[in-house]
């Protein structure tokens, strides 16, 4: 059984302990020692309260999630639960650190609650596809009232001591040494007397909200524009609609557990659970092991201030390190700067950020146009247009000028990590760290390694990624990395797609309906239709030496529709909206772009449009997998996450394909081969090799 409770009677009072290191979750040992140690004290009759803490950082991470979905050994955590609120005598949670999830109802299940300042309380359940299943949704409603409670438990986001003792959570914060302040706690309560308080007896706040309709459907609304097409919401909601409604407590947690168990065998649950294993996976690097030396990084050099500059400058200024940020001329300089301070000033008038924020954020920054002044800098990140050469020449002025030691860095989206650390004589000190734009919005961190990245290179940046707040994916050093490369199949499958008979805007309508932020043609409004058609212009390219995907957005592009910087694109944007509205127009243009090219237009059936958009990302994450550019398919659903908006519920590309059914998928590749040829639907010989053999990528995690 994993983990363990220790028992130690100080005085009068029974100290448990909860050991399951590093985070202490409700592992079976824990729920063994937990009823052990109440049974125990109970029948000492020298004891008279019993204190609870965890050893370590953590109070309770929360039921341990590895158990979900298998046969649990030991006590239930409900018998344990009961045992506690059955006992005759007081039971006091000192809260050292953590309590999520399954810990803070444990708390909620003592009779007190002592909280650390430092303490973070959260019930994240439904980050997880879950609610709170150990009575978290009748007990936390009896105590904060349901509004506070909704709030709180829908969001899952965690709130610090202080605001836990505010909001009517915990019943006293203290400094110092917590299992002290629980001792004194106990020994108040016995001195006075205090009865026992079991939240489970608590009605006042529930009569409050009885018959308040009004609350909960705010709640539904709220709920489904925040958390699109999730379903543990309404099971929250309909907990505390019972919490409220029936008023008895047993009652209520019927409908609990009865939601509960719809959302364990609910398969986003099993997608979220993976997403929460695969973030803390992708920073396991086999041949870099946890022990590799790292180096501090104080200080941060970037080179260019445009969008990905100043996205990347922004978010190390966000977490306090100070960056000097180079331009080639004073002008170019303050518009980089200027755009920062002005993203700063709308989080200011958001509300977000406050006045003194912005300035230390801007304190310790410093732009300049002088190589030199990257000297000092610990990484050097160049953010300047994706042309090899030039990058390879940017290099050579970074090694001139870089200390010894610092990392050097291109954020390039795609291009050659070797070529520019063969123009080095350091080339063990170049990574490729790709940041998404808005850099300081998107979670995603591509970080890449050359043939001769040092191991102290990439432990650095993977750490550093962290830092910032990123979620760090290493990647080989091939064309387009892990995420631009599979994204190449979807695009032109997008395009390829309206010349034989869909719209623009059913392709859209289907990818939005899936579950994505945005569909392929939204995103190149929004991208510039005009960067890819310049590109073209610029290199000569013969309008009949235009790959037919690209033909109607140059046909756009000739009308001077470039996407929403022009208002006019694939769609229509009245000025200043973001919301663009389907254009008769265009669907003319795709009509006489086909009838040009000869072909004849048909009805696409939605579910055709999903596949022939969605599978080219799967066959090539199989290749990628095989050419060993991502370590795991973890990896790659990571990447497709946090990077390119592919919805959490389904656990990424990789998982979604598993829970399809690979041999699905390869009969569907396979018929769209012989229907409409290319290299795209060639499958992966690892594909074919999975299903050959009934396995899954999952089969591959090791
Ligand atoms: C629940 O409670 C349901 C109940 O309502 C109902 C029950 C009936 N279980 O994140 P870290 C592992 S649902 C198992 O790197 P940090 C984690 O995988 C649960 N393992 O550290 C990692 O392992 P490894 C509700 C867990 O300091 C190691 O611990 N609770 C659990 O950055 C260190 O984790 C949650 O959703 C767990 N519950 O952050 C809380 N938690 O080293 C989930 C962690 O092998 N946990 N591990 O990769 C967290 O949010 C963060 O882990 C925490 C620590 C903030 C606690």
């Amino acid at each position: 059984m994993k983990g363990t409770v220790h028992y130690e009677q100080r005085d009068n009072i029974a100290l448990l302990t909860i050991d399951n290191p590093p985070v202490n979750p409700l592992s079976s040992g824990v729920r063994q020692g937990l009823s052990d140690g109440i049974a125990k004290a109970l029948a000492d009759d020298s004891v008279e309260a019993i204190v609870l803490t965890g050893a370590g950082r953590a109070f309770i991470a929360g039921a341990d999630i590895s158990e979900f979905g298998g046969a649990a050994q030991g006590p239930s955590l409900h018998d344990c639960l009961q045992s506690m609120d059955n006992s005759s005598k007081p039971i006091i949670a000192a809260i050292n650190g953590t309590a999520f999830g399954g810990g803070l109802e444990v708390a909620l299940c003592c009779h007190y609650r002592v909280i650390a300042p430092s303490a973070p309380v959260g019930l994240p359940e439904v980050k997880l596809g879950l609610l709170p299943g150990a009575g978290g949704t009748q007990r936390l409603p009896r105590l904060i009232g349901a509004e506070k409670a909704l709030d709180f438990i829908l969001s899952g986001d965690p709130i610090p001591g202080p605001a836990a003792k505010e909001l009517g959570i915990a019943d006293s914060v203290a400094d110092g040494d917590i299992v002290e302040a629980g001792i004194a706690f106990a020994q108040d309560i016995i001195a006075k007397g205090s009865p026992i308080r079991r939240v489970r007896d608590e009605s006042e706040l529930l009569q409050a909200d009885r018959d308040n309709a009004e609350l909960f459907d705010n709640a539904r609304k709220t709920s489904a524009r925040r958390m699109r097409k999730r379903f543990a919401p309404e099971m929250i909601i309909q907990c505390v609609e019972a919490a409220v409604n029936l008023g008895d407590f047993d009652a209520g947690m019927k409908v609990e557990a009865e939601c509960f168990a719809k959302c364990l065998k609910h398969p986003q649950r099993e997608a979220l659970i993976h997403m929460f294993f695969a973030e803390r996976e992708v920073a396991k690097i086999p041949d870099v092991p946890k022990d590799t030396p790292t180096q501090d990084i104080n200080q941060a050099g970037v080179i260019g201030c445009g969008t990905m500059g100043g996205g990347i400058t922004m978010s190390f200024l966000n977490v306090g390190i100070p960056v000097t940020v180079l331009e080639v001329d004073q002008e170019a300089l303050d518009r980089g700067i200027g755009v920062i301070k002005r993203n700063y000033d709308i989080q200011v008038q958001r509300g977000r950020m406050s006045a003194e924020e912005v300035d230390q954020r801007m304190g310790i920054l410093t732009g300049t146009t002088e190589f030199s002044d990257l000297g000092t800098a610990d990484v050097i990140i160049e953010a300047i247009y994706e042309n090899i050469d030039v990058k390879v020449d940017t290099f050579k002025k970074m090694e001139a000028v870089a200390k010894p030691g610092a990392i050097l860095a291109s954020n390039t989206s795609g291009l050659d990590i070797d070529k520019m650390a063969d123009a080095t004589t350091r080339p063990e000190a170049v990574i490729g760290l790709h940041f998404f734009s808005p850099a300081n919005v998107m979670r995603l961190l591509e970080v890449v390694r050359g043939e001769a990245t040092s191991k102290e290179t990439i432990a650095t940046s993977m750490k550093l990624g962290k830092r910032l707040n990123k979620v760090a994916v290493l990647s080989g050093n091939a064309p387009g990395f892990i995420g631009n490369r599979m994204l190449g199949g979807y695009t032109r499958q997008a395009g390829e797609i309206i010349l034989q008979g869909a719209t623009p805007y059913q392709v859209d309508n289907v990818i939005l309906g899936f579950g994505m932020p945005m569909g392929p043609f939204q995103m190149n409004d929004l991208v510039g239709l005009d960067l890819g058609w310049r590109a073209r212009k610029l290199g000569g390219v013969k309008p009949e030496d235009v790959p037919i995907t690209a033909r109607v957005a140059d046909k756009l592009c000739e009308l001077e529709r470039f996407g929403q910087k022009t208002n006019r694109g694939f769609y229509i944007y009245p000025e200043g909206s973001r919301a663009g509205t389907p254009d008769p127009e265009v669907v003319a243009i795709v009509e006489e772009t086909s009838a040009e090219l000869g072909i004849t237009r048909r009805e696409i059936s939605d579910e055709e449009v999903l596949k022939r958009c969605l599978y080219p990302l799967i066959n090539e994450g199989a290749r990628i997998l095989e050419a060993g550019i991502a370590i795991r398919p973890c990896d790659i659903d990571i990447v497709y996450i946090n990077g390119y908006g592919f919805p959490e519920v389904t656990g990424g590309p990789m998982f979604w394909a598993d829970q399809i059914g690979l041999e699905n998928i390869l009969a569907d590749i396979k018929k769209f081969q012989s229907e409409y040829g290319g290299d795209i639907w060639e499958p992966a010989p690892l594909l074919e090799k999975l299903v050959s053999e009934g396995k899954t990528f999952a089969s591959l995690q090791g």
